[in-house]
């Protein structure tokens, strides 16, 4: 479905697991009247995750890709949606109209994860995807180079305008789009 049908546009905030996506899609929603399409809930809501057969790593759930977009098409097709996941080539570009990596230096991100009690190989695994740029390469592959926007969040105040700068974008989507 074209842009300008959506009522509101569709942004894709992603990264590397302790960015800091669903603390900013949280105050995100909440300023803008936007819905935080939390994914981890989806998936659990929906029971479409398996789990992975890492003994190492028993949390983590392989998704069905599929059936994940299946769950959520009416929303995206809607529009209004801030699409909180650590991936982001799995949904179709005519849905989306701004995706934000979120990025972090790596001693913050070090003890961002080190404070969720993540065990050394799934650490070093985060780790290793925030320095080789794994999330925004996927992204910049996946989607039109204009809409994807790197944003740094080390600090507070980081977040703070990342919202703000998202916020003014979504009200010029709007103006755009007769919204
Ligand atoms: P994600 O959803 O990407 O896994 P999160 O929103 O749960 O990340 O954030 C992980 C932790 O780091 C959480 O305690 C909030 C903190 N945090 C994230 N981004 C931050 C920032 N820019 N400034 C300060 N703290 C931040």
């Amino acid at each position: 479905m074209p842009a300008m049908m959506r009522t509101a546009p569709n942004i894709i905030v992603t990264g590397t697991p302790g960015v800091g996506k669903t603390t900013t899609c949280e105050e995100l929603a909440t300023k803008t009247g936007l819905h935080h399409l939390n994914i981890n809930e989806v998936v659990k809501k929906h029971n479409i995750g398996e789990a992975s057969n890492d003994p190492d790593d028993p949390n983590t759930k392989i998704v069905d890709e599929d059936r994940l977009l299946d769950c959520i098409e009416n929303e995206l097709e809607e529009g209004g949606q801030i699409v909180d996941w650590h991936a982001c080539d799995l949904f179709p570009p005519s849905m989306i109209d701004l995706v934000c990596v979120l990025r972090c230096d790596n001693k913050t991100l070090y003890d961002r994860l080190k404070a969720r009690n993540y065990g050394e190989k799934k650490l070093q695994e985060n780790m290793d995807c925030e320095i080789m740029e794994v999330l925004l390469d996927e992204a910049r592959e996946a989607y039109d180079e204009q809409i994807v926007v790197e944003l740094r969040s080390d600090k507070t105040e980081d977040m703070d305008s990342n919202i703000e700068r998202i916020e003014q974008w979504i009200q010029n989507w709007k103006k755009d789009n007769g919204k």
